[in-house]
């Protein structure tokens, strides 16, 4: 199964808001696959459907160090979110940046897994945090959002150098 390339920010795909999926089907389940192969291999305890230029509802999270406790979330909706978290966080579509962000320590989320049927999971600590940052990407928003104007100049910048070393 192919590994999918994952966007580089700054990229406008990246702004895009992911609309609800709404049939249930092979390719959904494929794409969930490839979107699995392609976290572990990054490696990465994460990845949304945006970042490989699908602007679908689909999550897949696994925060294991062990890769066995996939947890896939299509169309997820925060019902409750507690308590006060900040952990630095990476981004497969931001590499070598890392940054503490303020998120909720505790959430409860409603979604539907590959078949379409609908749970709800309560998380913390790292799941929780990467809960929420997989769906800040469902509505085109990259973590270093959350970081002052000046942070996100420096951290362009760091980018850009980056992309020249390597060019
Ligand atoms: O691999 C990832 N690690 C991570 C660490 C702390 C908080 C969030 C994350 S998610 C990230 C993978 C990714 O970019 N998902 O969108
Ligand atoms: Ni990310």
């Amino acid at each position: 199964m192919p590994i999918l390339n994952i966007l580089r920010y700054p990229d406008a795909r990246l702004h895009k808001v992911a609309a609800p999926v709404t049939v249930f089907d092979e390719s959904l389940k494929k794409l969930v696959a490839d979107m699995a192969e392609t976290m572990y291999a990054a490696p990465g305890i994460g990845l949304a459907a945006t970042q490989v230029d699908v602007h679908k509802q689909v999550i897949v999270v696994d925060v294991s160090d062990r890769h066995d406790s996939l947890v896939v979330l299509v169309n997820p909706e925060i019902v409750e979110a507690t308590g006060e978290s900040d952990i630095e966080e990476g981004c497969l579509s931001v590499p070598g940046i890392y940054e503490l962000v303020q998120r909720a320590e505790r959430v409860k989320v409603r979604a539907h897994d590959q078949n379409g049927k609908a749970f709800t999971l309560e998380a913390q600590g790292l799941l929780a945090v990467c809960i929420q940052h997989e769906m800040d990407h469902l509505q085109g928003k990259v973590f270093v959002e959350h970081l002052s104007q000046l942070k996100q100049q420096r951290i362009r910048a760091k980018l850009a150098k980056q992309l020249r070393k390597s060019a």
